[in-house]
């Protein structure tokens, strides 16, 4: 691994980024975003690592595969798991890598049942609201800690 590799983990549903709900979620696919990350990353002088899964398992499996790896940050957009997993708030509070939550859209001014974030309770910071751009800001802001 180089010197530092970020961990960009996405949950739920968001592998059909681009193709549904364009007025929340934007144009963009995950594979644009992920190339953009990587475009960005090389400038920074870090190596993306990016991955979906629909299942909470994965997740938690990637989340303790980044400190075995020694991964310099994660960031993490938990989908609607953010706001269940009790399971990802462990696992975030037990790796010692630090994880920022990222969502593509603002949870706090949708749905009151969006409102709570697990994820939250663990994260050292919350990146959202800014459609695609809230990896770009998360990534800055990983790669400066
Ligand atoms: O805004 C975000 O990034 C969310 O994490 C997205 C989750 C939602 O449950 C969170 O409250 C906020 C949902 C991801 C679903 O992604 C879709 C993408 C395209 C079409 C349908 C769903």
């Amino acid at each position: 691994m180089t010197a530092k590799t970020i961990y960009v983990l996405n949950g739920p549903n968001l592998n059909l980024l681009g193709t549904r709900e364009p007025d929340i979620y934007g144009h963009d696919t995950l594979d644009d975003i992920a190339a953009r990350l990587a475009a960005r990353g090389e400038e920074l002088g870090v190596t993306i690592d990016m991955r979906q899964s629909n299942h909470e398992g994965h997740l938690v499996d990637w989340l303790h595969e980044a400190r075995t790896v020694g991964a310099h940050a994660v960031l993490l957009n938990a989908g609607a798991y953010t706001h269940t997993s009790i399971a990802l708030l462990d696992a975030i509070k037990a790796i010692g890598v630090p994880v920022i939550e990222v969502h593509l859209s603002d949870p706090e001014k949708r749905e009151p049942f969006r409102h709570l974030s697990y994820v939250g309770m663990g994260a050292v910071q919350c990146v959202k609201g800014l459609g695609p751009d809230s990896y770009l800001v998360a990534l800055e802001a990983a790669a400066a800690l």
